[in-house]
């Protein structure tokens, strides 16, 4: 096949490429499924002592936390508190202790709770005017068997494609809310939309 497609001449062979390269980026699922490892906060795949430094200074001050240390950091207490899987909210030495103690290899996976599948929908938060469209992308922690599948809750409705993109509905009255839930497995993310009839809030204007 390939000495067959050296042999036409460079133009058409361009066009060859093309019609691959084409087919290759169509096939391929528009939205993003980012993983990520419980405890690794520096984003290098594994669970190490500069993780446990990195919630540290979080846990006292000395840093901002960003939306990944909540979500990867927070392992402590094992078992969740409120609605949540694992975690309480908040980075503290209980969460640095349990990272230190993964990174020396003193905690199993299931005291660690490595083996839980977490599910994130980003953005988490979104406006939407009527007919906009919204892609989600999810982060899924911890193990993936299945793909994953969303939902539109609410009555206020909408709809979502198999990959994510969300299309509000044409008539909206006044602002209401639906939920968007991304399942994997056994647990779901979710994002919050607000419908809002007059359509979503310019930009804010630039600084400065
Ligand atoms: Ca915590």
């Amino acid at each position: 096949m390939f000495r067959g497609l050296w042999n036409i001449p460079l133009v058409r062979k361009g066009l060859v490429l093309a019609v691959l390269l084409c087919g290759a980026l169509s096939a391929a699922p528009s939205n993003a499924v980012t993983r990520a490892v419980l405890g690794d906060v520096t984003g290098d795949s594994r669970v190490a002592v500069d993780d446990a430094v990195r919630v540290l200074r979080v846990a006292v001050g000395l840093a901002l936390p960003t939306r990944n240390d909540l979500r990867l950091g927070d392992v402590a207490p094992r078992k969740g508190v409120g609605n949540r899987i694992i975690g309480d909210g908040a980075l503290t030495v209980a969460d640095v202790l349990a990272i230190l103690r993964r990174a020396v290899g003193l905690i199993s996976d299931e005291d660690f709770g490595a083996n839980l599948t977490l599910v994130f929908v980003e953005p988490d938060t979104v406006v939407l005017g009527p007919g906009d469209r919204q892609r989600f992308d999810v982060m899924v922690v911890g193990p993936m068997v299945t793909g994953v599948s969303w939902r539109v809750v609410g009555s206020a409705g909408g709809i979502i494609s198999t990959d994510g993109v969300y299309t509000a509905p044409q008539k909206i009255i006044g602002v209401q809310k639906v939920i968007v839930e991304a399942q994997v497995d056994a647990s779901i993310g979710t994002a919050e939309v607000v419908l809002d009839e007059e359509g979503a809030p310019p930009p804010p204007p630039p600084l400065g």
